[in-house]
């Protein structure tokens, strides 16, 4: 019954790992052959794919664990999902339901030791009940603002015969995901972009999740406003259009920061606005007389930051509907971009040239020359993450793939690996630091087994390069337990595994390893070893306000 569930739903990929208490479903599988079981090395590496999956299809990812320390495997993996609004189904088996509560083997209290980090959750004790669980969960998963649902399923529940009717679900009692924007909010925003003098948009995950770009760039374009994203949103809005601020807030870029801290209107549509936008809260977006929050989700609604006008509807939905009552810049706004483009050549992107050391940039930038806006590329979290969301020029969204809410080293390989089982036509790169990588690398295997064209770049600094410039820049530089000399030879790691791979020393073989990457079928590593004192800037110094904002002094 769970497996001819996810086939009504159109699962065709299964991320999971078997145990005791999920063995019926496990032999049931060999019967269902247009599910297609990838077996993970770790349980958390089953959750980043089907996150990773996910995030490249638009699909929910579907993972399977088994009680116990399979289960709690999973937490981490949700919490990831679960923060960036990424749907999902975990199954897992529990024990009898006769035993719970007894300290069975393997028993634990999946449910409460994951409810606060799922969308819902469903404990099932009994077989007539499964249809019905798994059709409610798609639903869940999938509508308002996505995220994962777990279904916790007893071992007799698994093995009993039940009665098998299923309807999908469109509609629960109580559930209300999504709303229609209310038209005199949608066209007050509009006069309010209208009457702005110097108005923003910043834009987040939620304009990806609900594909909102075609009409965000309309209103920019129409109203003449610049638009900014979050990390999550990069791609959301073309990196090099005219009206482009790219990344905003804490490690974002001075032009964005300075166009945030001097906007009379900001409009934030599909995003939290969370201490990783704003930095010290009191000190952020100073100049705004009126801020519009468009999101999906109610419950953002002031949690953060009080707006003046809420509209609480899909970010797709709500600006179509903004769409017809946008009106063209009044003419004093061309003194506010020209403003813009000022602080854009006074605050460009720099990084460190030719100090004998080989720089990350220069690895990213070679990279996207061979990409240019085709392929996914899967961040780990750390500097690496960073220099990717800024280094590369997203132009189409879901194209950059990252752990930004809980920012989960170990993300990066797995979630490349459900990207690609989820998007083969695609290239797909995992950028990760050494230390994130190490956390998920035995998911290897699984690259390798399947065969699957995952290139991973190492950019290998041989420390734990954030927290190492925290230390650094905002603590009095005491390095303490960032040391990350002694690692494995990553060449013959992936050697191993049964992988290509590279080292890389200079500038000049960059080039090379990326065309050896890119020539070799399958997966292949390189071990980029970076400077080791490279840093990210800008960067905001901790528990400051953004117009602090540090910038690299001498770079090119
Ligand atoms: C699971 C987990 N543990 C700890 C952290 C805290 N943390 C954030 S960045 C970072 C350093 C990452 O080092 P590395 O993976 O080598 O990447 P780099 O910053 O050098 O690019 C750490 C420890 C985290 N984000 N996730």
């Amino acid at each position: 019954m769970v497996l001819v569930a996810l086939e009504q739903e159109g699962v065709d990929v299964i991320f999971g790992y078997p145990g005791g208490a999920n063995l019926p479903i496990y032999q049931a599988l060999p019967d269902h052959p247009k599910l297609r079981h990838v077996l993970v090395r770790h349980e958390q590496g089953g959750a980043h794919m089907a996150d990773g999956y996910a995030r490249a299809t638009g699909k929910p990812g579907v993972v399977i664990a088994t009680s116990g320390p399979g289960a709690l495997n999973l937490v981490t993996g949700l919490a990831t999902a679960f923060m960036d609004s990424v749907p999902m189904i975990a199954i897992t088996g529990q024990v009898a339901s006769r035993t719970v509560g007894s300290d069975a083997f393997q028993e634990s209290d999946v449910i409460g030791c994951t409810q606060s980090v799922t969308k819902h959750s469903y404990l099932v004790t009994h077989a007539d009940d499964i249809p019905r669980v798994f059709a409610e969960a798609f639903h869940i998963a999938t509508t308002g603002r996505p995220g994962p649902v777990l279904i916790d399923i007893c071992k007799d529940a698994q093995q009993a015969v039940g009665e098998w009717e299923y309807t999908v679900c469109s509609a629960l009692p109580g559930y209300r995901p999504a709303f229609e924007a209310d038209l005199t909010q949608v066209e007050t925003a509009a006069e309010m972009l209208a009457n702005a003098r110097r108005p923003v948009i910043l834009a987040g995950h939620g304009v990806i999740l609900s594909h909102a770009e075609a009409e965000l760039l309309e209103i920019a374009e129409r109203s003449g406003t610049p638009v900014g994203t979050t990390l999550l949103g990069v791609g959301g809005f073309p990196t090099r259009h005219p009206l482009a601020l790219h990344m905003t807030g804490f490690m974002g870029t001075g032009w964005n920061i300075k166009a945030v801290q001097n906007a009379d209107l900001l409009m934030m549509v599909g995003m939290r606005i969370d201490d990783r936008v704003t930095a010290k809260l009191s000190e952020w977006a100073p100049r705004a007389e009126h801020y519009v929050h468009v999101d999906i989700d109610a419950s953002e609604m002031g949690k953060n930051v009080r707006p003046h006008l809420e509209v609480v509807a899909d970010a797709k939905q709500a600006l179509s509907a903004m769409k017809a009552f946008v009106k063209p810049p009044p003419p004093d706004r061309a003194e506010w971009l020209n403003q813009i483009e000022i602080w854009r050549e006074e605050h460009p992107l720099k990084y460190t040239k030719s100090n004998g050391h080989l720089q990350p940039q220069d690895v990213l930038m070679d990279m996207y020359r061979r990409c240019k806006d085709e392929a996914i590329v899967v961040a780990d979290v750390g500097q690496n993450q960073i220099w990717a969301a800024l280094w590369w020029n997203y132009s189409k969204p879901g194209l950059f793939i990252n752990s930004g809410g809980a920012g989960t080293m170990g993300f990066a390989l797995p979630a490349a690996i459900g990207a690609k089982f989820g998007r083969p036509e695609k290239d797909v790169w995992c950028v990760a630091g050494e230390g994130g990588f190490v956390m998920t690398a035995q998911e290897l295997s699984v690259a390798v087994e399947h065969k699957l064209d995952v290139k991973i770049v190492l950019l290998n600094n041989f420390s734990l390069g954030m927290v190492r410039q925290f230390q650094d820049d905002f603590y009095g530089g005491v390095r303490s337990q960032v040391d990350l000399t002694e690692m494995p030879d990553f060449v013959k790691l992936a050697d191993a595994y049964g992988l290509k791979g590279r080292r890389v020393e200079r500038f000049e073989d960059i080039a090379p390893a990326l065309d050896e990457a890119q020539r070799t079928k399958g997966p292949f590593l390189i071990d980029f070893q970076i400077d080791p004192e490279a840093n990210v800037y800008p960067i905001v110094p901790l528990g400051k306000g953004i117009s602090d904002f540090w910038e690299l002094p001498n770079g090119a």
